[in-house]
Order: C-alpha cells, then structure tokens, then sequence
C-alpha cells in the first residue's frame, strides 16, 4: 500500500454497488474517509482477484451526485418528481403508523413485500414481511417468477437438494485440492457466465478448468458468445424448445445403454416411467423442434454421456421456457441417469457452509429461521397457494402474475401498499408494465428502498429510503460457501443497510426482536453460531471460512448420500419421499403436476401460433446480459456507460436486408401490445427467426418525471411481453425468451412516444 491510501479493507461484494448475485472478494482502498479505488482480493478462494467492470467502476456509483442520501417523501402527486427530505423517524413512524391501520382496517395480508432478483435481500425482507405478519412475499413483475425459483424448486422436489456445476468451489485450494477432479465436459445450457457470473457460479471457473484440466464445452444458446466460439458443440436452438432437446438426450442416453446402471438401480425411482415419457423424441422429431441438426444432437449427447464426470450448468432461459419447472426436471434426469451427482467434477451438491441460513430459498431454510409451521401459517392467504398446490408446498412466494392481478381488482382481498426493496420494475423486472404501473398506482401508499431514483420510485413511490451500499453495511453472506463476512468500509450520507432499515421496522412490529436481536451483530451471531465463529472471530480469522468435514460434513463433497449425510434420520439416500432421486416426482405427484417430463411449445410460436406468427415472425428473446450492467442498473455510471452505450437490438444481416435497415439505425420493435425504439445492432451470431433485445434499459440523463419517467416507456422491451404464461406449477414460464415481435422502420409522420400517448391518457 502506498501513502495515497490509508488503508484497505478487505470485503465480499453484495448488490448495492455492482449489483449482483456476487459474493467476490475484493478490497476496498480508503482515503480521507472516502473508497478511491476497488480492487479484486487476490486471496479470496472464490474469486481469485478477479472482479467485474461494475465493481471497478464502484467509486462512481457510491459518490455518484445523483445518488439519494436521505429518506424523502413524496410531498406532489404521484410522478411529478416533488420529493422532500424526512428523518429517518419519522420514515420509521411514517410506516409503523400506516401499515397498523391497514393491518387493523384489512388484516396483514393487504401489505405485499417485492423485491428483485436475490441480493442481499432475502433476510431481511422475509424478516419484515413475516415480523409484521403478511404472508405475500414476491418478486412482482417477474412473470411466474421465473428466475431460479422453479430451479430451485425443481431440484429441491427431485433430489433433495441444490446442485451446482463443480469447479471445484467448494474448496480452499480450489484445483489443486486432490478430491477435485475436471470434468471432461461442461454442458453450458442457456447461460452465458461470462457476461453474467450468475447465482454465485463465475465464468472464470469454466474458463480455469478449460486451460487447467482441459475441460471441453457443449453449449446450448441461439446466440454466439464467448462460449459458444470455443465449445466442441454447440447447439443453437430455437428458443423455448429445451424440454424437447433434454427428453431426446434422455432417450437416446438410455437407448443406447449409455447411462450409470448403477446408480441408477441403486439411487434412482421411476427409470421406466422417465423412458416412456422421452421415448417418442427422435433424433428427428427433435431436430425438427429445435432447429439443430440431428447429428449434432447424437453427437454431443454422446460426448456428455460417455464421458466422466461431466456438468450440466444452466441458466435463466431453462426457468423462462414454457413448463419450465418440467423442463428444469428434464436437465436433473440427465445429470442424475449419467451418474454424475455429487462427484468430483460433476454435478455437486451446493450447501451452504455448515448449513448456516441467511437467505431462504427452500421451505427447510425457511422453517429454520421462520419456524416450522410457517407453511401453515401464511398459505391461508398467501397468493397462489390455493390455486396451486406445488407453490404452496415449496419455498414460500407468492404467484406474481397473480398478485399483481389481486391488486387491480382486490380478490380476494384488498392489497393497499406495496414495498419495494431491490427492485425496479418498470425499469427491467417486470412483464407487461403497463398492468403493473396500474396496479402500484392502486395502492394507497409504496414504499421504495434503493440507491437512486428511476422509473419505479419516480412514478409511484410514496415515500423513498436510502439504501447503503456494500461498502457501508455490516452483513454476511451464506450462499454456499465460502461463509463470508460483509464490513463496513466508509459511510455515505444517512444511507442506512437493508439490514438496519428492516431490523428496526421489523421491531416495531414485533418487540420480541428486542430481546433476541438487540443488534444486527447479535442477529448474525446467532446464524451462524454453527460454524463455532462470531462475527467477530469471523472477521479475524479473515472474514470468509469455509466448512470441514467434521464440523459440516453435510456441507462438503462428495457422494453424501451414500454416507448419510443427506437425510434427517442420518441413513444413507436423499432427502425425498423415496430417499431415492425421483426420475418420477412423487411429490410433483402429490401437488398435481406431471410427476415424469414433458415438454409444450412457447406460448406464442411458430407451431402453436401461426396466424400470429406471420404477423409477427421473430422470436424476440430480451434480456442477455451486459458485462456492464445489473438489470436496470449502471446506465447513470459513466465507466460503465461507455462500454455499452445504447438499448440495441441484435439482428440477423439477412433479416436486416429483408426489412431493408442498417447497422446503427433505430427501428420500432414491436407486437400487439406496444412498440418500443432501438438501435439496430447486426449480430450473424444470432438465429434468422429472432431477435436479442437486452432487458433493463431506461435513460437516466433524461426527464425523469412523467409521463417521460425516463422514458422508460419508449424503449423497455418489457412493454412488450405478457404475463400469465406460467407453468402448471405456478412457478416457470415467463415468456421473456419467446415473445413474438416484428420489425417496423421509423418514419417522420410516427409517434415518437406511441407507448406514452395511449397509456399515459387512460390505458396505461
Ligand atoms: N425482458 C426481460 N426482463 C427481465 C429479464 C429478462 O431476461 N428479460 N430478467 C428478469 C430477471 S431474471 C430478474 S431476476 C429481474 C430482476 O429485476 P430487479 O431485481 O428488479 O433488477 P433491477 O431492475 O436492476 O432493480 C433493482 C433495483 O434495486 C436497487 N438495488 C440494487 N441492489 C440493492 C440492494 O442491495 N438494496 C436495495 N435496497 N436496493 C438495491 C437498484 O438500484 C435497482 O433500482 O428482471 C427480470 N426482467
Ligand atoms: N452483468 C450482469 N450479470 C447478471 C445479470 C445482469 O443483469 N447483468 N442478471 C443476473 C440474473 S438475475 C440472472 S437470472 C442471470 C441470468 O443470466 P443467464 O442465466 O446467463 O441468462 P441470459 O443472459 O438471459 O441468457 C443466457 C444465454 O441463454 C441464451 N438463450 C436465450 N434463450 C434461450 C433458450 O430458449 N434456450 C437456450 N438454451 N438458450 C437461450 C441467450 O442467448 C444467452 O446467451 O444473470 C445474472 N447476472
Ligand atoms: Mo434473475
């Protein structure tokens, strides 16, 4: 360290900042009380000193001018930008005091809790929304709330457990720990880790084992990328048609005897029926589907299959196809069949680090921190628990195609305030904004916790608290592992953490908190109390821990379930009905959906929708990730901003000489229900019956009153797609991958703002 700096700080990124899923290791160079600089921790086993542009660009966004540093209430009327600075008191009084009358007036229920996508968010906003008794946690906007949810749920009813692609994370010394071995091949299906490092998985792991163990890739994506340009196969499908493909690797693994005939006599229930389900997807049929070559198919089928171990890691795509908690089990068969679960260099069970739960994302994790009858409690009235019995059961989220439905029209009961915690949705999570705008504007009071305002907060939030960012807020993360500390580096303005801002409402509305948490440092004391660390001792030890085998033996690899691991009762198996990897879902039985596989066609498509397809022949699949961007946020950073200027949209050079455009134009892209603008970006990547339209975009330099807000109107392709598209299951299915659209030149005599016009007046 040299004199330009005090100190440095070494810590775990988290969301506010870059945003992200995260959990890499990074240090925090501080002067004059101020972070100058971000680097990545080149000690840190998870992330090795590598970081992301966001991340380096953090100076930028902590000290950003526009970043909101006190809580403010709206004080004109909804969307014209009138905001005026409150105490933190009187925000915690301004919430206590309207949700106790709404709580008196139409029960807890009449409170919905939103967040985004899974940031450091899950505890304390389960904290809150359960401390003031509502049972409607969601992720509203998000069509079926399909994004790692139905995965989760999928792997949960079928083997028990999360798992994950092993590149040998669950590690200190990573590869070079002797248990670790490389796969022979990684299946990229629908992911593209390098832009994106989702759910904790990084796009440097694959890389690693690709130059350290010679690892090979199959990837399944329609678009070119870094992955694609360097995988022995790549299948480039249409989009949504991944069920199909799964159930035809399926049969041909089994028809060709090329499957583990002993882990699958041994640990697997309902082989014949899981046979009988794919038998009728040839070779042919599926080609025909999907788009891909036959040969092809056979051929990369055959390299993962005869292969070992290999991994399958997977992305959002799989959770957005039609029936994609069924297409999601199609993917589990084929690791679980090969005989590649929970072995070095497979498909590996994911833990956390001795089990210690901050983030709830199954119901086991839930009951631990919410109690064992939390089903029981919140099912009654939470949101789709009735219609659907699979949701009921697992996790505890309520269906937002149809809590955004309940708030328009109040069946069964009245919603009156929404909180918004991490999310903007008409910036980039929701579907069908229009419906969702009407339904925030049908609540009697919202509230917004973010870093600054955009779209959502700026047309419908009521009062606005200031959130810190990572670099300021005292947490931990349990997200498989390592364990890791989050600590607090500098402040900035009033911002308080996530944490804070929930421990302290969540005491307002259940005192006993003030005995069991008197701070969040005894809150997290207490979870993780199991690794025999404090937050403190923690943090001395170096912050970050990962599990040993005789502490957390259920948390480290491999083959638990043969050594009893697993299972409640100690005995050898998985955690399932059958304790045995269910091929056929006993429990999918038991909540009424197909128990085996199957596969359907998007809900708008070629096979299933011709008329409209003529009208509409490009399949528009929206939200690649930008390298450079969170979602909706980092427009506003210049860093940032300059990598990846304009909301584009990616075409076929033959589909841009049919519509006669040019590179760097701007065309309409649109559907029935609205048109949106963007700059024509020519991708020969890409398939020729679609489009890439990135997600996320509004324009922070512009009006961000409205009707403008942003205009976010005129370029979120979110306009454009519909909700209610979910799978049987309640969960899945957002038709973001496979929504119709077509392309329309600009011409002088249009409406530059075709979305505002119509809306703003009565539709919208
Ligand atoms: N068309 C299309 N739309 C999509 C997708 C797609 O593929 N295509 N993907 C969908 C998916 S998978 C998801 S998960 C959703 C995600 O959608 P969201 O999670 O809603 O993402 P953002 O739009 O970035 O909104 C996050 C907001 O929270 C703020 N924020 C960030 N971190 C924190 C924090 O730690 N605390 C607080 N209080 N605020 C924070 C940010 O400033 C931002 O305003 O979007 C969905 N939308
Ligand atoms: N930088 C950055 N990182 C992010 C995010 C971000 O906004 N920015 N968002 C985070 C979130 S919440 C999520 S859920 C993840 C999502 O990240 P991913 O899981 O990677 O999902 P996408 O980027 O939507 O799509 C991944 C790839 O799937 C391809 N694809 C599209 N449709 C289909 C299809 O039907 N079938 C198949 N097989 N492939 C298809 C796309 O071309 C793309 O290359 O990223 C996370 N990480
Ligand atoms: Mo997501």
């Amino acid at each position: 360290m040299s004199n330009a700096y005090d100190q440095v700080i070494k810590t775990t990124a988290w969301s506010p900042g870059p945003g992200c899923h995260g959990g890499c290791g990074v240090e925090l160079y501080i002067k004059d009380g101020k972070v100058v600089r971000v680097e990545g921790d080149p000690d840190h086993p998870f992330s090795n000193g590598r970081v992301c542009s966001r991340l380096l660009a953090c100076t930028q966004y902590f000290y950003h001018p526009e970043r909101i540093l006190h809580p403010m209430k709206r004080v004109g009327e909804r969307g014209e930008g009138k905001w005026e600075q409150i105490t933190w008191d009187e925000a915690f009084d301004t919430v206590e005091t309207t949700w106790n009358r709404f709580k008196e007036e139409s029960g807890p229920e009449s409170v919905i809790f939103i967040q985004g996508t899974g940031r450091d968010i899950g505890g304390p906003i389960s904290l809150l929304c359960y401390s003031y008794g509502s049972p409607n946690w969601t992720q509203l906007g998000l069509a079926g709330q399909s994004c790692y949810t139905p995965r989760l749920c999928s792997q949960m009813n079928k083997v028990g457990e999360f798992v994950v692609a092993d590149c040998s994370q669950f590690f200190e010394k990573r590869y070079d720990d002797p248990r670790f071995e490389f796969p022979k091949y990684i299946v990229i299906w629908g992911q593209n880790p390098a832009s994106g490092c989702p759910d904790a998985f990084f796009g440097h792991w694959v890389v690693d084992c690709m130059r350290k163990g010679g690892t090979k890739l199959i990837v399944i994506d329609p678009r070119a990328n870094f992955f694609t340009s360097r995988a022995d196969y790549w299948l480039q499908i249409r989009p949504g048609t991944d069920g199909a493909l799964a159930l035809c690797m399926t049969k041909l693994i089994i028809e060709n005897d090329w499957y583990d005939h002993d882990f699958v006599e041994k640990w697997c229930y309902g082989f014949d029926e899981l046979y009988e389900a794919c038998k009728d997807y040839t070779l042919e049929r599926t080609s025909e589907i999907t788009d891909i070559p036959a040969d092809i198919i056979y051929e990369a089928t055959k390299a993962y299959a005869t292969n070992h171990p290999c991994s399958i890691h997977w992305g959002l795509p799989l959770d957005q196809v039609p029936e994609a908690t069924s297409v999601d089990d199609a993917v589990i068969n084929l690791w679980c069949i090969t005989g590649n679960l929970d072995v070095p260099g497979g498909n590996v069970i994911a833990r956390n680090a001795w089990n210690v739960t901050q983030y709830p994302y199954s119901t086991a994790q839930l009951q631990e921190l919410y109690g064992d009858d939390i089903l029981e409690r919140i099912n009654s009235k939470r949101i789709g628990a009735a219609r659907y019995k699979y949701l009921a059961h697992m996790r505890s989220w309520g269906q937002p195609d149809m809590a955004v439905q309940q708030m328009l029209d109040g069946n069964p009961y009245k919603i009156r305030s929404a909180w918004i915690q991490t999310s903007n949705l008409f910036g980039g999570q929701a579907a069908n904004m229009r419906k969702h705008y009407k339904a925030l504007m049908n609540m009697e009071f919202n509230v917004v916790v973010d870093t600054f305002l955009n779209p959502t907060s700026q047309a419908i939030g009521d009062l606005f608290l200031p959130a810190a960012s990572f670099a300021e807020k005292e947490s931990f993360r349990a997200w498989y592992q390592p364990l890791q500390l989050i600590r607090p580096a500098v402040t900035v303005g009033e911002c308080k953490s996530d944490w804070e801002i929930n421990l302290e409402l969540a005491r307002r509305f259940n005192p006993s908190l003030n005995d069991v948490y008197p701070t969040f440092k005894d809150y997290v004391n207490e979870r993780i109390k199991g690794s025999g660390y404090t937050w403190d001792t923690l943090s001395k030890a170096g912050g970050w821990k990962f599990p040993d085998p005789e502490t957390s033996p259920s948390s480290v690899p491999y083959r638990r379930y043969e050594k009893g691991y697993l299972r409640p009762d100690g005995k050898p198996g998985f955690r399932t009905p059958t304790g045995k990897v269910e091929l056929y879902s006993t429990l999918n039985e038991e909540y009424e959906v197909h128990p085996v596989s199957f596969y359907v066609e998007p809900p708008e498509s070629r096979v299933r929708t011709p008329e409209l397809y003529e009208k509409y022949p490009l399949v528009m699949v929206s939200g690649r990730r930008s390298p450079v961007y969170f979602h909706s946020e980092h427009r506003n950073i210049p860093w940032c901003r300059v990598c990846d200027p304009d909301p584009v949209v990616e075409v076929h050079p033959e589909v841009m000489k049919q519509y006669g455009i040019s590179d760097g134009e701007w065309v309409w892209v649109e559907n029935d229900r609205g048109r949106i603008r963007r700059k024509v970006k020519m991708n020969p990547g890409i398939g020729k019956h679609m489009v890439s339209v990135p997600h996320g975009w509004w324009l922070p330099e512009k009006k961000g009153t409205g009707p403008e807000f942003y205009d976010a109107w005129d370029i979120n392709c979110n306009i454009l797609i519909p909700t209610d598209t979910q799978s049987e299951s309640g969960y899945g299915g957002g038709a973001y991958k496979t929504t119709l659209v077509r392309l329309a030149r600009i011409t002088p005599a249009d409406n530059m703002h075709p979305n505002d016009e119509d809306e703003w007046k009565d539709k919208r």
